[in-house]
């Protein structure tokens, strides 16, 4: 009996013992874990709202001061043929968060955020960008627009809310006042601290502060330059009206493109070039939207600042982009819901610890490929829903050129493709635009009639989405015009008249 408790004691003694050493493995790798999660790079993502390349570092327009982008762009890569895959918020931001295309998801209209993982087999289930960084052990912090409407529930750790619209706002329009958009120009209000982004501004630059003990992303969502194009007086200064060059435009452009293209691009809320010119408002409007960018530029750059003296540094990715362009009077329009240049190209800029600096790239990128990029360059996992590809060998300079050209969609059926030099359009009836950036920058002569192109046609045609989704039943909002009324009746959606 003796023997047998002292057996029981030996047993128990070499029990504590395995417990002991496996409990110290086991924290030994959850400490070496913990070390790898602490190595990662921290990110810094930046988004401007309807944004095109009339910054600095573009070339997009002459009078285009942006100081604060331009310095981010001098410490790493711009893309200067990047494109949206929709030209407008809702579809665009949806893809971006989800990976995926509009022709994947039925996602070619807005949808509420929190609707998106319904919208469609494809989205069920799928992880958002930040998500993804969130279960990969990052600390997720976001502010502003983020998605189309702020940002979808869970995905981000702390999430600091969006003000509602796009205010502030004057009580009487000064120049356009128009029932479905908030297009007008001006000076409002006097002060910066007054301006949404002002806010956003302020709560990222204290997050940046804190002391973070893992990696973390942050992702802030301006809403300049989006319509209206209201800033505090010191912004329009920076842009005097007697400065201002207006953007090339041809009054007969639209006299070589299919009907439908016309149909489809109408935006009888908008003002039009021939509108603006009559009225004496084209160089003040387009002096409007510089100082809506200067504006932003200023708060992007206090972020930037923040960050330089910050102990994050060394360690962090800073990603800037806008989910689409916009048109200033070029092709008789002040819009985006295009799937012409001026709506599609994006400024998209990478700065990363890792890659090369101060670089620009003119290979077609999509804002596709950011998901997967910034998986690639964080060093986590790839996910394998992502539907674009990473760009990190263009970053570090082990490739340059993606090989493939940047595909944008505009409602169902029309799409968009972005070549290093061509681009072709294919509308839902079947008639084509084709253009020449090398020799017609401005897409004015449509050669897609003309026969000597048919090869080069024929290299964009294989690029067409193949099976595209059928449009979600949760998309919402209002009809543009009477084209796109008559296609998305059968959902609820009609004209705001
Ligand atoms: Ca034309």
């Amino acid at each position: 009996m003796r023997q047998f408790h002292a057996l029981i004691r030996v047993l128990k003694l070499i029990t504590v013992l395995v417990c002991t050493v496996l409990c110290a493995v086991c924290n030994a790798s959850d400490k070496s874990k913990q070390a790898d999660v602490n190595k990662k790079p921290n990110v810094v993502m930046i988004i401007v709202d309807d944004l095109n390349d009339w910054i600095g570092a573009m070339e997009g327009h002459p009078n285009a001061k942006t100081p604060n982008i331009d310095r981010l762009a001098s410490q790493g890569m711009l893309f200067t043929n990047a494109h949206s895959t929709a030209a407008l918020c809702g579809p665009s931001r949806a893809s971006i968060m989800t990976g995926l295309r509009p022709t994947t998801t039925g996602i070619y209209w807005h949808i509420k955020d929190k609707d998106i993982k319904k919208a469609s087999p494809a989205t069920k289930g799928i992880a958002f960008l930040p998500e993804y960084f969130g279960d990969h052990g990052y600390k997720t912090m976001g502010i502003g627009k983020i998605f189309h409407n702020s940002s979808a529930e869970g995905a981000f750790e702390q999430y600091g809310g969006r003000i509602k619209g796009f205010g502030p706002k004057p009580d009487k329009a000064f120049a356009w006042d128009s029932n479905g958009t908030n297009t007008d120009w001006g000076v409002f209000p006097e002060k910066d601290e007054d301006m949404i982004d002002y806010k956003s501004a302020i709560w990222a630059i204290d997050k940046i502060k804190e002391d973070h003990h893992r990696p973390f992303l942050l992702t802030v969502g301006f809403i300049r330059p989006h319509a209206p194009w209201y800033a505090p007086q010191k912004y329009f200064d920076l842009n005097p009206l007697e400065d201002i060059i207006t953007p090339p435009y041809l009054a007969t452009d639209m006299n070589d493109v299919p009907q439908i293209s016309k149909a489809i691009h109408e935006m009888p809320m908008m003002p039009t070039t021939d509108w603006a010119i009559k009225n004496g408002e084209w160089a003040k409007a387009v002096q409007g939207y510089l100082a809506s960018i200067s504006f932003v530029d200023q708060y992007v750059g206090e972020i930037l600042d923040e960050l330089e003296q910050s102990p994050y540094r060394d360690n962090t990715i800073v990603v800037l982009w806008s989910d689409h362009g916009y048109h200033l009077g070029e092709k008789g329009r002040f819009a985006k819901h295009s799937v012409w240049e001026e709506a599609t190209h994006v400024p998209f800029i990478i700065k990363s610890p890792e890659t090369l600096k101060g670089q620009k790239l003119a290979t077609p990128v999509s804002l596709l490929d950011l998901y997967p990029t910034l998986l690639d360059i964080a060093g986590l996992p790839a996910y394998d829903r992502n539907e674009g590809t990473s760009l990190k060998p263009l970053l570090t300079g082990d490739a340059n050129t993606s090989g493939r050209p940047a595909i944008t969609t505009y409602g169902e059926g029309n799409h968009s493709i972005r070549g290093e030099r061509y681009r072709y359009i294919r509308y839902s009836d079947g008639s084509e635009e084709l253009y020449d950036h090398d020799k017609d920058p401005e897409e004015w002569t449509n050669l897609a009639l003309n026969k000597e192109y048919a090869d080069i046609k024929k290299r964009f045609i294989k690029h067409l989405p193949i099976n595209p989704a059928p449009i979600s039943e949760y998309i919402y909002g209002n009809a543009v015009n009477e084209h796109f009324e008559k296609k998305l009746s059968k959902y609820g959606i009609t004209r705001k008249k």
